[in-house]
């Protein structure tokens, strides 16, 4: 027999979204989850109703792609103003999002992680001088984690050089994103009568769509000014590949809209989850004990690190994993029913609802992990991989609609985090207590650290 899906009592009309914090709706849905034992809640909001679920077995049926699709609803339809039908925030139905998808699919094999390597290993470098030129200062490892990879999907994939390193400021191109994608946010809970009166705030946030469509209008003119294009990069895919099904290229449009996409998808997150793994790695010095051993065996003295020895990498890669089940920058990803359905055997959807996955609760849920709580790369060894629920880890979604850039993420994250390791001795003199601050992704906020040499200077 069916139930009806359990909610915090809520306010009439606006319902649920007086509760919500703008600055952290993510740790307020987890918070939530304490109260709901069966792994499921609805809140109310104005206009809308979102069904939240986290108890792996749900998870694993609304992750049931014959069955759910990803809907661009809040928050995707006001980021779909900054990146239009980019791969992120196009729908699974319009053309354009499966031509791209084909079309850059080759730019994200492990081949051509191959290629990326040596821009990679260049950027990697930059931020190490910075910190050698910093030693013993207090360093914002956020932004400088956000410097790399910005940096890095700049480079590989545009040959554009943000030189972030060069420079205190933030880039215009990052502003104009941070402040949009508050606004985006912001619109969350807001009623659409009350979005549409607030004039200025709508003129901000044009304008600051403007700003980071012109520079990416301007890599793309370049581009094509260059004339003979001898690069492999993402940006002369999408300028001259065909799609193979259809035979089309890609419309100028959707170009502009797919190098924004890749500019913001390509950096929020890996800088999030670089942070983080550095976070951890102070909090469990066994584990930072063991990847000084690897890079010390793999990357002794001042070797300089190749495609093939960060492959080699073991321990690295199961710390990237287990920050990412604990520390995943993505909070949520939405999903909906094609049609009216149950789940759970009990709960009724009707055709279309939006149904949130809450990462970090299900990344924790006891039905799926031992010790949740606990930083145990060791999950991650072959010989246990498999004893976790098979639906009990997303950090880059699901399905046909889950993270393209998962490879060049990874990549990019163990060179960083190597060479880090192999240079410096880190610290954290002010005793850090974690305080996340969420955007689109949700990263730790005023995270200092403090680096000496590991090794002598050159
Ligand atoms: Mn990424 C989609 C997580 C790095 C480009 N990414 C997603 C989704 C998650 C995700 C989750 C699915 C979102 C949804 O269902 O709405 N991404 C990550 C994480 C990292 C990451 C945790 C780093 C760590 N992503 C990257 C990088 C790139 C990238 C790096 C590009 C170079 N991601 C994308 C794109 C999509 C996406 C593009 C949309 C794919 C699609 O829908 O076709």
């Amino acid at each position: 027999s069916l139930k009806t899906i359990p909610a915090p009592r809520g306010v009439p009309i606006v319902g649920n979204a007086l509760q919500i914090p703008s600055d952290g709706p993510a740790a307020y849905f987890e918070e939530l989850t304490g109260r709901f034992p069966e792994g499921i809640y609805r809140l109310a909001l104005p206009n809308r109703e979102i069904v939240l679920v986290w108890d792996p077995d749900l998870v694993a049926e609304v992750c049931d792609e014959s069955r759910f699709y990803k809907p661009i609803d809040k928050p995707h339809s006001d980021v779909r103003a900054i990146a239009g039908d980019g791969l992120f925030t196009a729908r699974g139905d319009e053309p354009n999002w499966g031509k791209a998808h084909r079309i850059l699919m080759p730019a994200f094999s492990q081949r051509s992680m191959k290629s990326y390597f040596p821009e990679m290993l260049e950027v990697a470098e930059a931020l190490v001088s910075k910190w050698r030129r910093n030693e013993g200062r207090d360093l914002d490892v956020v932004a400088d984690m956000t410097r790399l990879t910005l940096d890095t999907i700049g480079l590989t994939g545009f040959d554009y050089r943000f030189d972030s390193f060069g420079t205190e400021e933030v880039h215009p191109f990052l502003q104009a994103l941070a402040d949009s994608l508050h606004e985006a946010m912001g619109r969350l809970k807001q009623p659409p009568f009350v979005t549409a009166m607030r004039r200025r705030q709508i003129r901000t946030f044009e304008e600051n769509v403007r700003v980071m469509h012109s520079l990416v209008e301007e890599v793309i003119r370049e581009r094509r000014a260059g004339g003979g294009d001898d690069r492999r990069d993402l940006l002369s895919l999408m300028l001259n590949a065909v799609d193979p099904e259809t035979g089309e290229p890609l419309s100028d449009e959707n170009i502009r809209n797919n190098v924004v996409t890749f500019l913001i998808a390509g950096h929020e997150t890996t800088s999030g989850l670089l942070s983080y793994a550095l976070y951890q790695l102070l909090r469990n010095p066994h584990v930072l004990a063991q990847a000084y051993a690897e890079v010390d065996r793999l990357l002794p003295g001042d070797t300089v690190p190749t495609y093939e020895t960060t492959m080699k990498l073991n321990v690295i890669p199961r710390i990237l994993d287990e920050t990412l089940r604990l520390w995943g920058p993505i909070p949520a990803i939405a999903l909906a029913p094609y049609e009216d359905t149950v789940i759970g055997g009990r709960y009724a959807l009707p055709k279309d609802q939006q149904v949130m996955v809450l990462i970090p609760a299900l990344h924790k849920h006891p039905n799926a992990w031992d010790r949740p709580t606990e930083f145990d790369i060791d999950r991650w060894l072959p010989e246990n991989i498999y004893q976790h629920h098979p639906h009990a880890y997303k950090p880059f979604g699901n399905g046909e609609r889950a993270c393209i850039g998962r490879q060049f993420a990874l990549t990019e994250a163990r060179l960083a985090l190597a060479l880090v390791l192999q240079n410096f001795a880190i610290t954290d003199p002010n005793d850090y207590q974690i305080k996340v601050k969420e955007t689109l992704t949700r990263k730790p906020d005023n995270f200092l650290v403090r680096v000496r040499p590991r090794q002598p200077y050159e």
